[in-house]
C-alpha cells in the first residue's frame, strides 16, 4: 500500500469521477472485538457505527500543511478500498454530519507530541491530537478499525464497504524511539521495498527506521566526492549459490555483478516519503570496521594500502578496517558524512563502531605515532578517540552521534548515545553514565533469527527467536533505578540480511514479529498479555494477508 499525498483540489476532482459500484462485498466481521495493534491505553466500546457513504466529508481543523499528510494518507485508504472520494472542507469547529474530523487540539498536549484521542460516533469521527504526528497514529487506529481488506494495495475494482464501529480512544507511546532496522548491505533491496518497509512501519506505529547502508559486502548510498564508493563499493562478485560463510573471495579479472545502490535522488524521495508518515530515518555510516567495501574502492584509507575487493560473504574476524592515523582517513569521513547529513535531516547519525578487530592498528606505525602522540593507553582508546573527533565533527553540525555498544570500549564519547545489542549489559552501563541508551539486544530483537523449527524454517543465521519472546520485550531492564530509565529512548529491533536476499524473505522475517514489537514498544507493561496480544493478532494477520504481506503462518505454534 504505497500511498502517495494527494491534494484537496484531486480529491474533489477523483470524487466526480469515481463512482460506486452498486454490488459491494460485505466487511469481514471482527471476531474478538477490537484488533488493534499495539493495544491503545484507553479503549471504550459505544453503541453503533458509522458507515462510509458518498456523503461523507473530510473537515480539516488547523494549519493545513500539519493536517494533509494524515488527512491525505486516509483519505487515500478510503478511496483505494472503496472507491469512494472523500470530499474535503477547512472548518473552524462547525459541528456538521457524516464528517471525518481532523483537528489539531492544543488542550492534548498532556498526552505528548505522538498522542491522539478518537471518537467514532454514528455521525461523525473526531480525530485529535496537539501535533501533527499524533493525529496520524489516530488515522493508523481508524484504519485497523475498519475491515482488514482495506489494507488490500489499491486497485480500481476494490469496492469494500467500510463500517466503523463507535468507540472512544485516548492513546500515546510508551517510547520516542520505536525502530526498525534493515540491512541493505549483505543484500541489496529495491527502492520499492524500502518504500512498502517505510508502510510496514507506519501500519505499526514504528517511527524509527534504521538504514545500515554500508558494510563489507556492498556500499549502497551514492556520495558525489567519492563516486568510487558505488562505481567498486557497491558490486561484488556473484556467490549466491554458496553458504555464506563459503564465498571465495573476487579472483583477479573477475567481475562483480551482485549489489546495487540508491542515488542521493533516490533517497532524497524516500526520506520525504518517510516524512510524511511521521518515521525518521536515521542513517548508518559503518567506521572503523565493517569497512571492506569502501576500502576496496579507496584503499588508501586502510593501514596496509590493500588491495580489497567487496567481500560476496563472511569473513570473521573483521581487521581491514580504517586507519586511524592518517589525517586523510578523517577528511574522507567528514565529506561523506557532510553528504549523509545534507540528505538525512535526523538529529542522529549512526557511526556503527561495533566489531572492528584492531590487529592493523597494533601493527600500523602511523596508528602506533597517534596512541603516543595523543598519549593514549592501546588501541581500544585509539577507537575511542576515532569516535570522540567523529562526534565533534557531528556535534559541531547540530547531530548527535549514535553507535553499537562497542562505542563503549576505550571510553565512550561525551554525548554519544548507546544502541546496546550484544544483551542489555551496554545500555545499562551508558544509562548509568548519564547517557542515552536505545534497546535492541539479540534476546529479543534480531530478526535474523529463527522464528521456528530449523529443520523446516528457511535457514538462517542461528539462534532462535519466537513471535512469543519478542512480545517479552522491554527496553528498560529491571536493573534500572527511575532515573536511570530516563536515559532509554525505546527499543528496536534488527534485519540483518546475511541470509535474507528477497523482499520476500525479508517479511517472513518481519512478520509477525514486528507486530509484537510494535507492542513492546507502544504498549504500556500494565496492558500487554500475551494470550490478549495472540486473539487481537488474528485481525493483524488479516491485513498482512490483505496486504499481500508474506508473513510466518506457523508463529503461534512454531513446532506444529
Ligand atoms: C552482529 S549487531 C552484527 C552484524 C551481523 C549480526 C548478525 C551488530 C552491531 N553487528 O554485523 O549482521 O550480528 O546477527
Amino acid at each position: 500500500m504505497r500511498i502517495s499525498l494527494l491534494c484537496g483540489i484531486t480529491f474533489l476532482v477523483l470524487a466526480a469521477v469515481i463512482s460506486c459500484s452498486p454490488s459491494r462485498r460485505t466487511d469481514i466481521p471482527s471476531r474478538g472485538g477490537f484488533q488493534i495493534i499495539p493495544k491503545p491505553q484507553h479503549l471504550v466500546q459505544r453503541e453503533g457505527r458509522f458507515t462510509i457513504t458518498k456523503q461523507t466529508a473530510m473537515e480539516i481543523e488547523g494549519d493545513y500543511h500539519s493536517v494533509m499528510p494524515s488527512a491525505g494518507f486516509l483519505a487515500e485508504t478510503i478511496q483505494n478500498a472503496s472507491g469512494i472520494a472523500v470530499t474535503f472542507s477547512n472548518v473552524q469547529g462547525r459541528r456538521a454530519k457524516r464528517v471525518i474530523h481532523l483537528a489539531l487540539d492544543d488542550s492534548l498536549v498532556e498526552l505528548g507530541i505522538e498522542g491522539y484521542t478518537l471518537t467514532v460516533q454514528p455521525d461523525r469521527i473526531d480525530l485529535k491530537a496537539s501535533q501533527p504526528a499524533g493525529l496520524f497514529y489516530a488515522v493508523q487506529t481508524l484504519i485497523q478499525l475498519m475491515p482488514p481488506a482495506v489494507y488490500q494495495p489499491a486497485s480500481a475494482s476494490n469496492k469494500i464497504k467500510i463500517r466503523i464501529p463507535c468507540v472512544e480512544i485516548k492513546d500515546r507511546p510508551r517510547f520516542g524511539w520505536r525502530g526498525l532496522m534493515l540491512d541493505v548491505s549483505r543484500h541489496f533491496f529495491p527502492p520499492e521495498f524500502i518504500y512498502r518497509f517505510i508502510d510496514f512501519l507506519a501500519m505499526h506505529k514504528l517511527n524509527t527506521f534504521h538504514w545500515h547502508l554500508v558494510d563489507d559486502q556492498g556500499w549502497r548510498i551514492e556520495i558525489k566526492k567519492y563516486p568510487k564508493l558505488t562505481e567498486v563499493g557497491a558490486w561484488r562478485v556473484d556467490r549466491e549459490a554458496n553458504h555464506w560463510n563459503a564465498r571465495e573471495p573476487q579472483k583477479p579479472g573477475e567481475k562483480a555483478t551482485c549489489g546495487g545502490f540508491y542515488t542521493q535522488d533516490e533517497i532524497r524521495d524516500i526520506v520525504s516519503y518517510a516524512t510524511n508518515r511521521y518515521i525518521t530515518i536515521i542513517p548508518e555510516i559503518e567506521m572503523p570496521g565493517h569497512t571492506t567495501a569502501a576500502l576496496a574502492a579507496y584503499p588508501e584509507y586502510s593501514c596496509s594500502g590493500g588491495p580489497f575487493s567487496v567481500l560476496p560473504g563472511g569473513v570473521w574476524p573483521i581487521t581491514d578496517i580504517f586507519c586511524a592515523g592518517k589525517e586523510e582517513t578523517f577528511i574522507f569521513l567528514e565529506d561523506i558524512l557532510t553528504e549523509v547529513m545534507d540528505l538525512f535531516p535526523s538529529r542522529f547519525i549512526h557511526i556503527g563502531g561495533d566489531e572492528a578487530t584492531k590487529t592493523e592498528w597494533e601493527k600500523c606505525p602511523l596508528c602506533r605515532e597517534r596512541i603516543q602522540k595523543e598519549g593514549l593507553k592501546d588501541v581500544e582508546e585509539l577507537q575511542s578517540y576515532f569516535i570522540r573527533r567523529i562526534e565533534r565533527f557531528l556535534n559541531s553540525h547540530e547531530r548527535r552521534l549514535i553507535g553499537w555498544d562497542e562505542i563503549l570500549e576505550g571510553g565512550l564519547a561525551p554525548q554519544a548515545t548507546v544502541m546496546s545489542w550484544r544483551g542489555t549489559q551496554g545500555g545499562i552501563d551508558a544509562a548509568r553514565l548519564g547517557h542515552d541508551v536505545v534497546m535492541s539486544p539479540t534476546s529479543h530483537c534480531y530478526f535474523d533469527y529463527y522464528q521456528g523449527d530449523p529443520d523446516v524454517e528457511p535457514l538462517a543465521i542461528g539462534g532462535y527467536l519466537p513471535l512469543s519472546r519478542v512480545y517479552e520485550f522491554d527496553p528498560v531492564p529491571g536493573e534500572l533505578s527511575a532515573e536511570e530509565s530516563s536515559f532509554i529512548l525505546g527499543g528496536q529491533a534488527n534485519l540483518w540480511t546475511e541470509y535474507v536476499s528477497t523482499p520476500e524473505h525479508a517479511e517472513y522475517m518481519l512478520f509477525p514479529r514486528t507486530a509484537a514489537l510494535a507492542e513492546a514498544v507502544w504498549t504500556l507493561p500494565d496492558l500487554k498479555d500475551w494470550t490478549d496480544f495472540a486473539g487481537r493478532l488474528e485481525g493483524q494477520l488479516a491485513r498482512y494477508k490483505a496486504a499481500g504481506i508474506n508473513y510466518a503462518e506457523k508463529c503461534l505454534s512454531p513446532f506444529d
